[in-house]
């Protein structure tokens, strides 16, 4: 049976904003308070799906939530009608409004940890929602995805949906961002590759210094057990912690993998020759040959790393057995960055090709092609069973992009976030959005 790789691309919801809320991550604090324009956000993001859409890969679509979330800032004790909420956080608590305005859930590579049908006990597709818990306004994020997710991929017969593990730091857990997983094709069997920045309760394991390991190994293992993936199916790494306190604050953010290769930053990990033998004697186990393609520091320093998002690129196989690598602009921007990828594509190796995406808007809250995009590998009868509506299609992308151009404003600053008139415009859009994705109802203010 066909077995393909989708990726479900987050769409940029009509609040994006530069609020400065993630402390470790260096774009979003450096470009605090900037004004954003939410509407250029969603045509960057459409676009990139659009453009492998037509080169043939299968392509979905995220639904972005429901902002300002006025039931979390009620949650915090300001009361009265929406407005009235909105209003008394603006004038006592902006850092709250700004956090519960945040459009962060576009970011679906955190959306959830995705686990595909050949590495289950059962069976199914196995998704287990992302606490998000290193940060407030990420935190709020897992009750709607779970419901979307839950939407686009109803069938129980395939799907198999879990809650977020208990949202207390000790199971810190950001989804996808630090998992991998390699294949020999995308319908057998592979090896999960978790990787975590800090032990909740071994002290063995040495944790950064100065900014915060979102990850830790007990979060990781419990989406194993919980996915039950086999022992021999299973990897897990530690991050470098030197790394998470340069701005590496996902693993996603120093390395990315697919089919039977990683791709990797000198850096990225601990004990990295114990990692790439268990990586490659557990893939043989199921018929896979792993490869891995080291970026040396000497080469791209890991500062270039952070600053381009080189290692935050969609590895993509091709039919031909090749490779695409799809980077932000910001790498043809960085000279040490750009000779690395022409000498990689020049050099005959698996990686064959780069295409470069305008991902700025994006980019600038520490958001690059990964991010953007959740990995679900299925088979045919699964990808059959998913909800269509949210299949990328030629159409679907033309009402996509009208819907953008009609509902969504061209600049963002905090001053705007404080405007009761922004949540009554998002509710449209969403209540809009709802129909054309065919997901019936999703948010608080369809459900409540
Ligand atoms: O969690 N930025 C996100 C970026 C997430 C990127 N995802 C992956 N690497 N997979 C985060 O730090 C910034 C929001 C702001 O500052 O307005 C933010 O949430």
């Amino acid at each position: 049976m066909k077995s393909y790789e989708v990726n479900f691309d987050g769409l940029v919801g009509p609040t994006h904003n530069y609020g400065g809320l993630s402390y470790g991550n260096v774009a979003s604090q450096s470009n605090s308070q900037q004004s954003s324009n939410p509407k250029e956000a969603a045509l960057q993001g459409l676009a990139k799906m659009k453009a492998l859409m037509d080169m043939g890969f299968q392509q979905g679509v995220l639904a972005p939530q429901e902002r300002p979330d006025v039931a979390a800032l009620r949650r915090l004790g300001f009361a009265g009608s929406d407005a009235q909420v909105i209003q008394q956080a603006a004038k006592e608590a902006m850092p709250l409004l700004v956090a519960s305005c945040s459009a962060s859930s576009m970011w679906v590579a955190n959306a959830a940890t995705v686990s595909p049908s050949a590495d289950t006990a059962d069976g199914r597709v196995h998704f287990t929602a992302a606490n998000l818990n290193c940060k407030y306004h990420r935190s709020i994020e897992h009750p709607t995805t779970s419901r979307v997710l839950g939407a686009m991929f109803a069938d129980q017969q395939h799907f198999a949906h879990h809650a977020a593990l208990p949202a207390v730091a000790q199971f810190g857990d950001e989804g996808a961002a630090n998992h991998t997983r390699f294949c020999r094709t995308y319908g057998e069997a592979g090896v999960e590759f978790f990787v975590f920045g800090r032990s909740a309760f071994d002290t063995r394991f040495p944790a950064p210094q100065k900014y915060p390991a979102r990850q830790t190994l007990e979060a990781s293992q419990a989406v194993a057990r919980l996915h039950g993936l086999r022992e021999e199916g299973v990897v897990y790494a530690q991050q470098n912690p030197s790394v998470i306190d340069q701005g590496v604050f996902h693993n996603d953010v120093i390395a990315v993998g697919n089919g039977e290769v990683l791709f990797y930053h000198e850096d990225a990990f601990l004990e990295t020759d114990r990692m790439l033998a268990e990586l490659s004697s557990k893939l043989a186990k199921v018929g896979g040959k792993f490869q891995s393609v080291c970026v040396p520091r000497s080469a791209v320093t890991v500062d270039d790393a952070v600053r381009s998002y080189l290692f935050n690129s969609q590895l993509l196989s091709r039919p031909d057995g090749s490779m695409l690598l799809i980077v932000p602009e910001e790498c043809r921007g960085n000279e040490r960055v750009w000779q690395y990828l022409q000498g990689l594509t020049g050099s005959g190796g698996v990686i064959g090709e780069v295409k470069v995406f305008d991902l700025k808007q994006s980019m600038q809250n520490g958001g690059g092609p990964a991010c953007l995009r959740l990995r679900v590998a299925l088979n045919e009868t699964e990808l059959a069973a998913v909800n269509p509506g949210v299949i990328m299609t030629a159409p679907l992308y033309d009402s996509l992009t009208q819907w953008v151009e009609r509902h969504y404003r061209d600049r963002m600053t905090e001053n705007d976030l404080a405007d009761p008139q922004l949540l009554l415009e998002c509710r449209a859009a969403l209540d809009e959005l709802t129909q054309i994705l065919k997901l019936g109802a999703v948010y608080p203010f369809q459900i409540n």
